[in-house]
């Protein structure tokens, strides 16, 4: 049995009892795919994760790839290719991409559910896997040669980077310097080192590469505005057949050593510096390259958020399974008896608490980004919360900066747990936990730090938005306590949402005052920045605490009827886990509103020596 532990059950639980996706799909609006397909394909795809694409985890992060500057190239180890094919060849890339390029039609929740089995199972295989993803994204901006291009990339098995940062432009992605030199023939030649690019060679796995570059044309203005998006293959290609032909002048220049997800290469990637110029061409004709580069970013933010989540729970899987025969100690209750007998640690109390937060915040993150992912489709945002296309739209832009910033965050500081729950044998290369925690590390920074989710959660989609995608939820989450959910079996928890609703009002509320003040007393600004990142985690913990409240919920309606053991137990721990995040999470808001209300921003006087 390989490190990886899927939940198919709970993905089922969320995408057809929850969010009804049995009649979502019998509109038509997906084709012919139909519930039972769905459960089939999350079967099949929860078995390829669970073996051959877990099989090398561990092996690759001993033995990670290698770089040859001679040739500036990247080997990969063949165990690792092995996985990588073996969910290539499955073709579940296709699920949910336009039919145009190959794809399946199928929602974004059932995309995602997918990809939660393979970001859980081995990460890496999913950021190499990121080519028809990218062909998906250019067959929407691409001029009409580059539509070609997208299905060419397809067909040719094309790999993808997206390449933003240099040395000096990190999360001010504005401050890049590579430049883009326009030619007679209609091309540009790009200049410039950009570090930290993940999988910008990739041994034999792809035919070519297409690099995704922000560079700035000569004379173009400052900041991420003046960046257009360039398109720089590995290989020169026919721009008709796709033939490959010539060595581009794109060459990785260095491969990073890493604390964790060793098995993706992480590069330094040199553009005309090596004699060969770097041949690029303009995407869509246009000169709008953050714009078009936030499609990338977007999924790819989406994309992390999941892959730390897909973490958490197999870590809590993981450390449930090792208490359940570890056997440490006496019951609490007869800890002074000497000849008591000695249990198993899922007796002690506080393995149980450190457990079920485990749970809490891996389903509830789970319901978070497949609520989000819900509204990435119309036809999905109407069943599931009455959002118009446009609300839809508003929600996926608020929820986002939460499935990345939070999951992130929550998952990395959760996978302590979880790997507490093993004791010393945690600490051990003998269980994946240690390296579930060295490779969930890379989701809070890359993609935008916290910090930056943060801001992204304040200022743009909730200031800038006006309040509509906040309010939206909001009235979501009100309509539930104000309901009689459970048939008044979840009263205390009702109320315990009140009251974290009321705090993240006033915790938004406070900070639109400090946002409003600054007009006359720009320091005041300062107040947001300490705030917001404290202000996205309270959120984050508003909305699971509600999420996991609905499932219960569900769960309770479907214990008054006929249900199996597998299933009564199913249900009941979703009402263990809800009432224990809204007994045990949600009435810290409390603190952190008054908190936020009463920021005192003297810190940024602080004489830097005082630090
Ligand atoms: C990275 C990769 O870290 C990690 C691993 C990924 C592995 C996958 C690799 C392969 C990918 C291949 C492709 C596959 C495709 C499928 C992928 C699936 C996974 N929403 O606020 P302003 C825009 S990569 C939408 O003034 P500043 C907007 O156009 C490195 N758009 O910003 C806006 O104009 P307007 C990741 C947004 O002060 C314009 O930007 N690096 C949003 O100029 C300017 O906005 C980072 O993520 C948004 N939320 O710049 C950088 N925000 O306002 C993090 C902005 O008119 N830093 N726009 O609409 C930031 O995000 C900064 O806040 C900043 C600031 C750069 C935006
Ligand atoms: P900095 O921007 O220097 O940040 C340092 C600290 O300062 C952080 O805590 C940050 O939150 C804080 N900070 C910075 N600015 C602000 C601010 N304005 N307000 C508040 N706090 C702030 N990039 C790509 O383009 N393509 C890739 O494929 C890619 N893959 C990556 C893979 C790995 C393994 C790694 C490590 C990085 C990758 N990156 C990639 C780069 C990644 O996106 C950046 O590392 C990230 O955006 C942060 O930039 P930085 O490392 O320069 O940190």
């Amino acid at each position: 049995m390989g490190h990886y532990k899927s939940n198919v059950r709970d993905l089922e639980f969320n995408l057809f009892e929850v969010l009804g996706l049995d009649a979502i799909l019998e509109s038509g609006a997906f084709g012919d795919l139909d519930g039972d397909t769905v459960r089939s394909m999350l079967s099949e795809a929860a078995r390829l994760a669970e073996g051959p694409v877990a099989a090398s985890f561990a092996e690759t992060d001993r033995t990670p790839p290698t770089f040859d500057p001679e040739t500036h190239s990247v080997a990969i180890p063949k165990a690792f290719k092995d996985s990588f094919r073996a969910w290539q060849n499955a073709e579940w890339f296709r699920v949910g991409l336009d039919e145009n390029v190959g794809g399946v039609p199928a929602p974004a929740v059932v995309t995602w559910a997918i990809n939660e089995f393979v970001l859980g199972a081995q990460p890496a295989a999913y950021l190499y896997l990121t080519g028809p993803g990218f062909a998906n994204i250019l067959w929407g901006i691409g001029n009409e040669l580059q539509k070609h291009w997208a299905s060419i990339a397809i067909e040719r098995n094309w790999g993808a980077t997206m390449v933003l940062t240099e040395p000096d432009a990190g999360s001010d992605v504005g401050a890049g310097r590579t430049k883009a030199i326009k030619q007679d023939d209609g091309s540009w030649h790009i200049e410039g080192v950009k570090r930290f690019i993940t999988s910008a060679d990739s041994d034999d796995l792809f035919s070519n590469i297409f690099h995704q570059v922000l560079a700035r044309p000569e004379g173009a203005g400052p900041g991420t505005k003046g960046l257009s998006l360039f398109l720089v293959p590995k290989f020169l290609f026919d721009h008709q057949t796709g033939e490959t032909g010539e060595r581009n002048g794109a060459f990785v220049t260095n491969v990073e050593h890493k604390m964790g997800l060793k098995a993706s290469a992480t590069c330094e990637l040199t553009f005309g510096g090596h004699g060969i110029p770097a041949k690029g061409w303009l995407v869509g004709d246009v000169h709008n390259g953050i714009a078009q580069m936030f499609k990338v970013i977007e999924l790819a933010r989406m994309m992390v958020g999941t892959k730390a989540i897909a973490t958490l729970s197999t870590g809590y899987l993981n450390a449930l399974e090792y208490a359940k025969t570890r056997v440490q100690g006496a019951d609490l209750t007869q800890m002074t008896d000497k000849n008591a007998p000695r249990v198993t640690i899922l007796h002690h109390p506080d393995v149980r608490r450190a457990l079920m937060t485990q749970k809490t915040y891996a389903e509830g993150l789970r319901a978070l980004y497949l609520y989000t992912a819900a509204h990435q489709n119309e036809v999905v945002a109407k069943a599931v919360s009455g959002a118009d296309a446009d609300v839809a739209f508003r929600v996926n832009d608020l929820l986002l900066p939460i499935v990345k910033g939070v999951g992130s965050e929550r998952a990395y500081e959760k996978l302590t747990e979880s790997l507490q729950t093993f004791g010393g044998s945690g600490f051990l290369q003998d269980y994946p936990i240690e390296q579930y925690i060295r490779d969930a590390k890379i989701d809070s920074l890359y993609e935008g730090t916290t910090a930056i989710q943060a801001q992204d959660f304040f200022f743009r989609k909730i200031a800038r938005d006006r309040g509509v995608a906040l309010a939206h939820v909001a009235g979501q989450i009100a309509t539930f306590i104000e309901s009689d959910a459970g048939n008044g079996r979840l009263k205390t928890e009702r109320a315990l949402l009140k009251t974290a609703l009321e705090d993240v009002q006033a915790m938004a509320a406070s900070l639109t005052g400090y946002l409003m003040a600054a007009q006359q007393r720009p320091t005041e600004l300062y107040n947001v920045g300490l705030g917001s990142v404290r202000f996205l985690m309270a959120t984050g913990d508003l909305i699971i605490g509600w999420l996991l409240l609905r499932q219960a919920e569900v769960a309770l309606h479907a214990l008054d009827g006929e249900t199996s053991a597998a299933d009564t137990a199913f249900y009941e721990g979703k009402l263990a886990a809800a009432a224990f995040f809204a007994r045990n999470m949600l009435p810290e808001l409390t603190a952190t509103r008054g908190i936020i209300a009463n920021i005192d921003n003297e810190i940024m006087d602080l004489a830097e020596e005082a630090f």
